[in-house]
């Protein structure tokens, strides 16, 4: 087959090995992943980073649908840093096209943005979903004729989905020392596939029937801190990862939810340099057996 040429509906890669919405293959792609939304936050956070063959550049690829991965290596150890954009489908491309390019286990971590929805959790906190995260979905059969006679709920929640405790101790810890502990605390994140209906936000363009979405999911989960849109799924597919991932997840609130403050845009780039620092600081200091998985075979 030519260079682009895929072969295999089930898990489509190119030729040359390249998956196919990252564009990486085996080889360019650290067993540890900072995952960040934004591309402006990953070439920030890039200035961390030291090449992985002294004198080279760093490893920068962006896909043709603008996912941008950055590998090299922080303090020594390598490590990549990959743009993944926003919203759960995203999150599952860069976790399952990282784990097929990826030998040995694997350490993620999300440095991402949230709302707050009550202390400890506050606008400028650095907040680490530990214990984890639980999914909030719109039910679109709630908004059918039968679903309105019914009486099916528009919106459901999953139960929690843990995170790796040591990984999220590690990041709370390394967080702690460049923010200070007052900017650190941790809690259930609640993670919605929209950033409008489920998450309470209401607009008179849609019958979203959202009215009391928040206060029923505190009423459901009085633990619940931080609201934003990947956490639960990054959690949920290490949980399923036969053992072969670790993840954790820190948010920077900036939206607070029941005041509607918005954080000032250089506040945000102040605490996404900490908290990236911290990130990369935890994902270098967490012990991982490369050489675990159907990868493995003695050579490479
Ligand atoms: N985000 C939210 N809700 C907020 C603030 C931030 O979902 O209130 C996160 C998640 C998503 C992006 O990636 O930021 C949406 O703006």
């Amino acid at each position: 087959p030519g260079k682009t040429d895929i072969t295999d509906a089930n898990f489509p890669v190119d030729g040359e090995g390249r998956t196919y919405h990252l564009g990486t293959k085996r080889g360019e792609v650290a067993n540890r992943i900072l995952s960040v939304g934004s591309e402006k936050r990953a070439l920030m956070l890039a200035e961390y980073l030291e090449p992985a063959v002294p004198g080279q550049g760093l490893f920068m690829l962006e896909s043709s649908r603008g996912f941008l991965t950055i590998t090299g290596r922080y303090h020594g150890t390598p490590l990549s840093i990959i743009v993944t954009h926003m919203g759960m489908a995203n999150a599952d491309f860069v976790v399952r096209e990282n784990r097929a390019v990826v030998e040995g286990e694997m350490a993620i971590v999300r440095l991402g943005t949230c709302g707050a929805l009550q202390p400890p959790a506050r606008l400028g906190s650095f907040v680490v979903a530990d214990p984890g995260a639980m999914l909030i979905r719109r039910n679109p059969d709630a908004f059918g004729l039968e679903g309105e006679q019914s009486g099916v709920p528009p919106y459901t929640f999953s139960r929690p989905i843990p995170s790796d405790a040591a990984l999220s101790q590690a990041l709370q810890h390394e967080a702690a020392l460049l923010l200070g502990p007052e900017g650190v605390c941790c809690g259930l994140n609640a993670t919605a596939d929209s950033f409008y209906s489920s998450q309470g936000r209401s607009t008179a363009w849609f019958d979203d029937r959202n009215e009391s979405l928040l206060a029923d999911l505190l009423c459901c989960y009085p633990e619940a801190v931080t609201l934003e849109m990947e956490t639960a799924m990054l959690l949920d597919l290490a949980r399923c990862s036969r053992g072969s991932i670790r993840a954790a997840a820190g948010v920077i609130a900036l939206a607070d939810r029941t005041s509607n403050d918005f954080l000032g845009a250089d506040r945000t780039q102040q605490l996404e340099r900490a908290a990236g620092q911290a990130c990369l600081a935890a994902l270098a200091h967490t012990q991982l057996d490369d050489t675990w998985g159907p990868h493995h075979n003695g050579s490479t």
